[in-house]
């Protein structure tokens, strides 16, 4: 070693209450040439990912720790073999080495007054001139748990840990971004689109004003019960939905006296193949011919807003109420499916689903999504669209009602349908058509039996 040479250890900072918090990551290699302030490794506790810098420039002589390990304050994190005076400006533990990601670093450079320009390149260490001298912060703890991010989602979201560092650094909540990755899991890209989206929304993606937190004891007496697992799942994605997408629910009525008399024909010999023949089998099939016209509805924006991706696959998802909550199942290939198939593979994939046994396989890959509460009840409502699809067909309970038709009124049953589409990407008089389109071929009973060619 130099006389100009010197060893600096850099220690973890102080955390406030964090002790063995786990190393998500080693940037840096023995051996390795680095800047004061680089960044040597990644910690992340049950709130925050910090990295912890480098307090010296020079070589990296040792690492201490390792990728899955853990570690508490004051712990020895590297040794560094510093060149010259430019290095050993090395901080104690509890200096502010170490700022959550999205905190500030300033300060850090303080000791760049006092270094020689002649040891040191002034393009790597003068303060900018122009830059004020910035006051040093208080030592910091990693951030309280952002009421944004629902951390329990957090951490089973597919991504991996850079993913997970940047979403937090930008305070991105990962449950509620949609991966274009292998296997739906989370990129880079989709965390930025996700805030590209949060930023065009309506308000210029500030935070949204807060409902008012009230003290419902005070009224009365209450019981807390937690959400379903599966409502803390779904619950961000529909308000992901809500608050991304412009939504319009275009409402129509479609004829299906012909249909319901064709079913219940049908009804008994279906049944004994073991299959149940619900109006629901018969409304897929008229999505998918609605769908094959109208191709923009079987379609999604891709992550940068700009331009649509059309499916040439028709995978139709439906809402299912189970015991757990609401689930949708995906029927795949809708399009290649007779009306029995579709029917059996409803009933096969709402079974599974009341029974909590759908794979994760049997709930992606949608391409539009169907909600039907007509087995249930309802005249109309305004389904929450299954983003990134661009519409949801919502289906209520039919009835009958007085048609004028041939100068006198006749009984005929109703179905309601409820669209709710995208406006980024369909305009009203598309989905006008669309509905329009849907109640005939509903109406054509017999088309919807044909065999699938
Ligand atoms: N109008 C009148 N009756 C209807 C109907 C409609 N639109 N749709 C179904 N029915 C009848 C069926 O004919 C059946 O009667 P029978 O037993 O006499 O034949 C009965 O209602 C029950 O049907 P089902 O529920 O067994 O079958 P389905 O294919 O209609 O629906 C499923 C399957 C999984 C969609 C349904 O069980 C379900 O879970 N619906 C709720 C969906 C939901 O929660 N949506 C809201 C999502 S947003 O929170």
């Amino acid at each position: 070693m130099s006389a100009a040479e010197s060893l600096v250890e850099v220690r973890v900072p102080d955390m406030g209450n964090f002790k063995d918090v786990a190393v998500i990551d080693v940037l840096v290699k023995v051996g390795e040439r680095i800047e004061a302030e680089a960044p040597l490794v990644t910690l992340e506790t049950e709130k925050a990912t910090m990295d912890v810098p480098s307090t010296a420039a020079g070589v990296v002589e040792k690492l201490h720790i390792a990728k899955g390990g853990t570690v508490s304050a004051g712990d020895l994190v590297a040794t560094v073999r510093s060149s010259g005076a430019a290095a050993a400006q090395a901080a104690p533990p509890s200096a502010p080495a170490a700022a959550p990601h999205g905190g500030t670093q300033a300060g850090q450079d303080s000791g760049a007054g006092q270094r020689s320009g002649k040891d040191v390149p002034a393009a790597s260490t003068a303060p900018a001139p122009a830059a004020p001298p910035q006051p040093a912060p208080a030592a910091q703890a990693p951030s309280p748990p952002s009421p944004l991010i629902d951390e329990p989602g957090f951490s089973r979201a597919h991504a991996g840990p850079s993913v997970r560092k940047f979403a937090r650094e930008l305070g991105v909540d990962l449950t509620g971004v949609t991966g274009s990755g292998m296997k739906g899991r989370i990129t880079h890209d989709d965390v930025k689109a996700f805030v590209k989206g949060a930023l065009a929304a309506p308000g210029g993606g500030g935070a949204l004003p807060a409902v008012p937190v009230v003290d419902f004891a005070a009224f009365g007496p209450v019981e807390s019960q937690p959400l379903t697992r599966i409502q803390r799942i779904s619950g961000p994605r529909l308000h992901a939905s809500w608050v991304n997408v412009p939504h319009v629910t275009q409402f129509d009525e479609a004829d299906i006296t012909d249909l319901e008399t064709l079913r219940m024909k049908l009804k008994d010999g279906a049944l004994e193949r073991g299959i149940k023949l619900t109006p629901l089998a018969f409304i897929v099939r008229a999505c998918v011919k609605a769908l094959q016209a109208f191709p923009t509805f079987n379609a999604s924006l891709d992550a940068t807003g700009a331009n649509l991706v059309l499916k040439k696959y028709v995978h139709i998802g439906f809402a299912a109420d189970t015991p757990n909550g609401l689930m949708v199942p995906v029927l795949r290939d809708a399009d290649r499916q007779d009306v029995y198939e579709v029917a059996r593979q409803l009933g096969e994939l709402s079974g599974a689903a009341r029974a909590g046994k759908l794979t994760a396989a049997q709930m992606q890959g949608g391409s539009f999504t169907i909600s039907s509460l007509g087995g249930i009840g309802g005249t109309a409502f305004t389904p929450i669209i299954n983003a990134p699809e661009v519409a949801i067909l919502g289906v209520s309970r039919s009835s009958y009602k007085p048609l004028y038709r041939d100068g006198q009124f006749v009984p005929r049953l109703m179905l309601p349908l409820s669209l709710s589409y995208d406006h980024r990407v369909i305009d009203g008089a598309a989905a006008a058509r669309f509905t329009t389109f849907l109640a005939g071929t509903l109406a054509d009973a017999q088309a919807l039996v044909e065999a699938v060619p």
